[in-house]
């Protein structure tokens, strides 16, 4: 199969207007015509203005961190898909582990928010993963099988349209990252799991702790299309390297 490399940023909630000024031109000043690795970035709401306005041209895509399930209506603090159509985003991460610990998001909701991103014309970056306990008890695959079947509800031509982001818990923000043996036994179950044509299309992303130093070996398994990177990717040069 052939997939383009994605490498994306999720800057959680990091930045404020003049650091992001200097990473956003940091990024744009690298040359990158050596690469075909698509990069974006997703960044909090109220950054989308500056982060369009500086990279609308540019070969980098961008996006948001978190979508309503609704259209418009009062929902106070929800921002709807065709809010971040309206700032040109590309992508949106839906079902990050920390939304899903700490904002009580069910694996119905997230595909819920799949959907709606689709709908609003964005591409969903669905993120799945396990935690400590659970690989230790060898559930890793059973638990990202049940995290993925309503979103695989959705549809095959749904499905086709999305990334797919693996994010072991355990290794998240830890400096502690899967193997990328560990990581591609995981990607190939998931690949499994698509099933139907159109499988071998889908970008599927790795994503914890991954830093310059381990990239290109997790890149160089068959099933890693990419990464979604966190710390590293508030500094220009760990993240260009990443994406390199
Ligand atoms: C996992 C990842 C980005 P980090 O959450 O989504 O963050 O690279 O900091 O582990």
């Amino acid at each position: 199969a052939t997939r383009t490399r994605l490498v994306l940023g999720n800057w959680k909630m990091h930045g404020n207007l003049a650091d992001n000024t200097k990473l956003l031109n940091a990024l744009l000043a690298a040359p990158r015509a050596a690469t075909t690795t698509q990069m974006g970035v997703c960044v909090p709401f109220p950054y989308l203005a500056q982060t369009a306005l500086a990279l609308s041209g540019s070969s980098i895509a961008w996006g948001a961190q978190d979508i309503s399930v609704h259209a418009q209506g009062a929902y106070t603090g929800e921002v709807s898909g065709g809010m971040l159509k309206d700032f040109s985003c590309h992508y949106v991460l839906v079902g990050h582990s920390e939304r899903r610990a700490m904002h009580a998001e069910s694996d119905q909701l997230v595909s819920d928010k799949a959907r709606a991103a689709l709908t609003a014309g964005l591409t969903p970056v669905v993120c799945v993963g396990e935690s400590l306990a659970e690989r230790d008890a060898g559930q890793a695959v059973s638990v990202i099988t049940r995290q993925l079947a309503p979103v695989l509800a959705l549809g095959s031509e749904a499905v086709l349209k999305m990334v797919i982001a693996y994010e072991p818990v355990w290794a998240i923000g830890t400096g502690r990252t899967a193997t990328p043996e560990q990581a591609q036994e995981v990607h190939a179950a998931i690949r499994a799991a698509l099933k139907g044509a159109g499988a071998e299309q889908v970008q599927i992303l790795y994503g914890g702790s991954v830093k310059a130093a381990n990239a290109a070996s997790l890149f160089a398994m068959p099933d890693i299309d990419g990464a979604l990177v966190g710390g590293a990717s508030l500094v220009a040069e760990d993240f260009l390297a990443i994406a390199a």
